[in-house]
C-alpha cells in the first residue's frame, strides 16, 4: 500500500478522459496519487470532507479538473491550504473558455494555479505537481529532469515533409 501525495479530483466521470492525462504522467514519473469524482454542485459534502481531510491524509498537491461552471478547484482551494492546480475541461457549448474563466478568476487570498484548457492542461498539471514535490524529493527531481531532457531530445531540429 502506498500513500497518495497527489489527489486528482474531477467534477464528473465525463472529465476522466481529460484528467487521465495527469494520471498517465504521474505514473511515468513514479508519483503516488489517487483519483476521485468530487463535484462542487452534485456532491458538496464530499468536496467539503475531501478538503477538510487533505492535510491529515498527507496530500501535498491537489489537481482539480472541472468544466462549465467549474467551481471545484476554487472551492477546494477555499477549504484546504494544500496547493490546488486547476484544469479547465473543454466543454461543447463554450469550448472550455467558461471553465477557464471559472477557475482562473479567484479572489485574493485563495489561489488556484490554472493550467491550459483540456488535455495539455491536465498533463501540465501533473508536471507542475511533480515539480513542487521534487523540491523535497531528490529521486523524483532526477526522474523529472530525465523526463524533460527526453522530451527536448525528441524534438527534431528541422521540419520534415509528411
Ligand atoms: C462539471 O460539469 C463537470 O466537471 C463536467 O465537466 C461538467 C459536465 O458534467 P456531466 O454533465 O458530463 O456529468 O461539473
Amino acid at each position: 500500500m502506498t500513500t497518495p501525495v497527489v489527489g486528482i479530483i474531477m467534477g464528473s466521470q465525463s472529465d476522466w478522459p481529460t484528467m487521465k492525462e495527469a494520471a498517465v504522467l504521474l505514473d511515468e514519473l513514479g508519483v503516488d496519487y489517487e483519483t476521485k469524482i468530487v463535484s462542487a454542485h452534485r456532491t458538496p459534502d464530499r468536496l467539503w470532507n475531501y478538503g477538510k481531510s487533505a492535510v491529515d491524509r498527507g496530500l501535498q498537491v491537489i489537481i482539480a479538473g472541472a468544466g462549465g461552471a467549474a467551481h471545484l478547484p476554487g472551492m477546494m482551494a477555499s477549504k484546504t491550504r494544500v496547493p490546488v492546480i486547476g484544469v479547465p475541461v473543454q466543454t461543447r457549448a463554450l469550448s472550455g473558455v467558461d471553465s477557464l474563466y471559472s477557475i482562473l478568476q479567484m479572489p485574493r487570498g485563495f489561489p488556484v494555479a490554472t493550467m491550459a484548457i483540456g488535455s495539455a492542461g491536465a498533463a501540465n498539471a501533473a508536471l507542475m505537481a511533480a515539480g513542487i514535490l521534487a523540491l523535497s524529493d531528490d529521486a523524483l527531481a532526477g526522474r523529472l529532469d530525465g523526463w524533460r531532457a527526453a522530451l527536448s531530445a525528441s524534438i527534431p531540429e528541422e521540419p520534415a515533409d509528411d
